[in-house]
């Protein structure tokens, strides 16, 4: 089984989300086991800071290193001896996050989360613990914990299992390089709003070939840079005919 840490100074934040989604249910299936670790518990009293003031001015504060280590030391101590373990801290200036990376870290034994709600964390937490600097895109937000459930989600997902066969992720957009089509179910007409036809006709030939030129149309126009792509994916499959 996965085992899936986060330190955090907001477990709360990622109890809720794991409990109340598909998360929760692949830890019910058994497929991954989720952990927290609120720093606050690894700090010094009397006064338990896990922030402070960044050396060399600046405005913001600075996630302490000693809450961090401590809190990941326990984590360690929990896996097993040489399992193979990423750790990831969400920012928005590591390397941005795919389908290809979800995929990658999908297929990981166990997965730490490391969210900073401060301006930074002090440098040697990435450089001595870190594996994985990822962002989400670029834009910032507070803190680390929605973006770390995004990159979860989108690797939760892929583990086999995790999914019923009809929420599949096969015919995923990024999946297959092409936009997802649009979909249609019942009433076949709706507020005067048809369903295309073709889709009613029971020709699985024509359906099919409507369904991928309606994802390459939006793909064309959405997503330049993805149809550039799908083109010469698409050329090296006829030259190699
Ligand atoms: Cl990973 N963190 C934060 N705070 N903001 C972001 C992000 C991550 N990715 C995009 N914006």
């Amino acid at each position: 089984m996965k085992q899936v840490y986060f330190l955090t100074p907001f477990p709360g934040m990622v109890k809720t989300v794991v409990s109340e989604s598909i998360l929760g249910r692949a830890e019910k299936k058994e497929l991954v086991q989720f952990h927290t670790k609120n720093l606050f518990d690894f700090a010094d009293p009397p006064h338990y800071r896990i922030d402070d003031y960044p050396f060399g001015g600046g405005a913001g504060m600075v996630l302490k290193p000693e809450p961090v280590f401590r809190a990941y030391d326990e984590v360690i101590s929990e896996l097993p001896e040489n399992s193979d373990s990423r750790v990831i801290f969400p920012t928005p200036d590591g390397k941005v996050f795919d389908h290809d990376a979800a995929l990658n870290l999908s297929r990981c034994q166990n997965l730490i989360f490391i969210n900073g709600h401060y301006k930074g964390v002090d440098q040697r937490i990435r450089d001595e613990l870190v594996t994985d600097e990822i962002s989400i895109g670029d834009y910032v937000l507070t803190g680390g914990e929605l973006p770390a459930l995004v990159i979860l989600d989108a690797a939760v997902r892929l583990i086999p299992g995790v999914l019923n066969s009809y929420e599949s992720a096969e015919s995923d957009s990024f999946a297959g390089e092409l936009l997802d089509c649009p979909h249609y179910t019942r009433p076949e007409s709706f507020r005067n709003l048809d369903s295309p036809p073709v889709l009613l006709s029971g020709n699985h030939k024509e359906i099919e070939n409507w369904k991928k030129k309606q994802s390459e149309e939006k793909t064309k126009i959405r997503r330049p840079d993805l149809w550039k792509k799908y083109n010469k994916l698409e050329d090296g499959i006829k030259n190699y005919e």
